[in-house]
């Protein structure tokens, strides 16, 4: 048997932001000072929203200083109220942008396969108080579109969706942002295409767009006229520079990460207890996948270690992996009384809290580095 692995001389975490040439975004910083215009809907913003509407094929797009005020603007565009059925198995921001919108956030189960709400389980949560299903499609998987679209039909509910983890992924050759009502891509800099900080929505509805722009700016209509109690949520030149600079080297990043996602699914598949949960299986073949994260469920059982254990032990070797999503909204402090977050009604996903570790996933990262990763979890589980 192989002895043990050396531990990484730093440490590796899960992500490390995709970097253009320094001198390219000096060339384009260049454009920006000679222009002497930094943010509200100058060139660099207008030339990355052509860009995105392109590269994400979508037929509108508005771009966002951040993820979390673009999800907070698509539901005060489509006017939510009431109660909104969410998923708890998400980042803090999906049910805290209801929260800001006065908004009751109702949790639902996630579906064990795709980690997303389960279908199944949402028409049980419909009261006459409900406006909306906000779904979130976690780690590059995407939601159940066409069977949420039906019960949102039935019932004349609107659909959000936080795409914040599915840049450029395609169903049936359609951008995933062309599903529900709205949906809100996230740009931060752990993202696979960011602006350091940033977002955007895209919709089909071209109404949309001059609404959503005023809540973005304000609600100004014209120097004399405010039409509506706006907030800032622009996106300045130097992010929307470094988003161009980003998105042409977008590609062979793309490459990178579908070579080391085959090289952790060749390792990690003969490791009894463990089972990738991220990307695309074999078993959605509409779907184009994106190679984002790299997240792995622990059944201790068959692992012999449980997910925490295998946490802390990687952190010895310095693998810094993260439990996202643990814990579940519903069990935070300002959640936990809600009558949805019972632990009785969200069983997968409180299992599947307990489970989970997102891996180091990044174009950066060598082959050799990812093998020796999942060496070091073949170590762990037979000591
Ligand atoms: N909805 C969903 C489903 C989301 O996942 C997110 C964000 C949002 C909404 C909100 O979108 P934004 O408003 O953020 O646009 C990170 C990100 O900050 C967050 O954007 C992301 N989801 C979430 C999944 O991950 P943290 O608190 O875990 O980040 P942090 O700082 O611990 O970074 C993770 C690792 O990345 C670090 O261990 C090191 C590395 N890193 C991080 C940064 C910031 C770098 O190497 N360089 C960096 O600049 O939330």
């Amino acid at each position: 048997m192989a002895g043990e692995p050396a531990s990484f001389e730093k440490p590796l975490y899960i992500s490390s932001p995709l970097l253009p040439s320094i001198d390219d975004y000096v060339e384009k910083l260049k454009e920006i000072w000679q222009s002497r215009w930094l943010t509200n809907n100058g060139a660099q913003h207008n030339k990355l929203e052509s860009m995105l509407m392109k590269q994400l094929k979508v037929p509108n797009l508005s771009l966002f200083n951040n993820g979390t005020i673009a999800l907070i603007i698509a539901c005060r565009a489509l006017r939510l109220s009431g109660e909104v059925i969410t998923t708890p198995f998400t980042f803090p921001a999906t049910p805290h942008v209801l929260v800001w919108n006065g908004i009751v956030p109702v949790f639902c189960d996630i579906d064990e396969q795709t980690l997303n709400i389960d279908t199944k389980k949402i028409e049980m949560l419909i009261t006459p108080k409900t406006s909306a299903i906000l779904g979130v499609h976690v780690f590059g998987r995407p939601c159940d579109v066409y069977g949420i679209e039906k019960i949102a039909k039935f019932y004349g509910l609107k659909v959000i969706y936080d795409a914040a983890h599915v840049f450029n992924v395609e169903i049936d050759g359609k951008g995933i942002g062309t599903f529900g009502d709205i949906s809100m891509f996230s740009f931060h800099a752990t993202k696979m295409f960011h602006t350091a900080e940033g977002g955007c929505l895209t919709f089909n509805d071209p109404d949309l767009k001059k609404r959503i722009d005023f809540l973005k700016n304000f609600g100004i209509k014209n120097e004399e006229e405010v039409i509506m109690p706006g907030i800032n949520g622009k996106m300045n030149e130097l992010q929307a520079a470094l988003g161009i600079s980003v998105i042409e080297i977008l590609e062979q990043e793309i490459q990178k990460r579908k070579t080391l996602f085959g090289v952790y699914k060749e390792h990690i598949n003969i490791i009894d207890g463990i089972t990738i949960c991220s990307g695309v299986s074999e078993t959605m073949p509409q779907v184009l996948p994106n190679y984002q994260y790299m997240v792995v469920r622990v059944n201790k059982q068959i692992f012999g270690k449980n997910r925490n254990e295998l946490h802390s032990a990687l952190k010895k070797y310095n693998v810094i992996t993260r439990k996202y999503f643990y814990p579940l909204c519903s069990e935070y402090a300002c959640y936990r009384q809600h009558y949805s977050s019972s632990k009785v009604h969200l069983p997968a996903a409180n299992t599947i809290a307990d489970e989970v570790l997102c891996l180091p996933l990044y174009g950066a990262l060598s082959v050799s580095d990812a093998e020796k990763i999942c060496d070091i979890i073949k170590y762990i589980k037979e000591h």
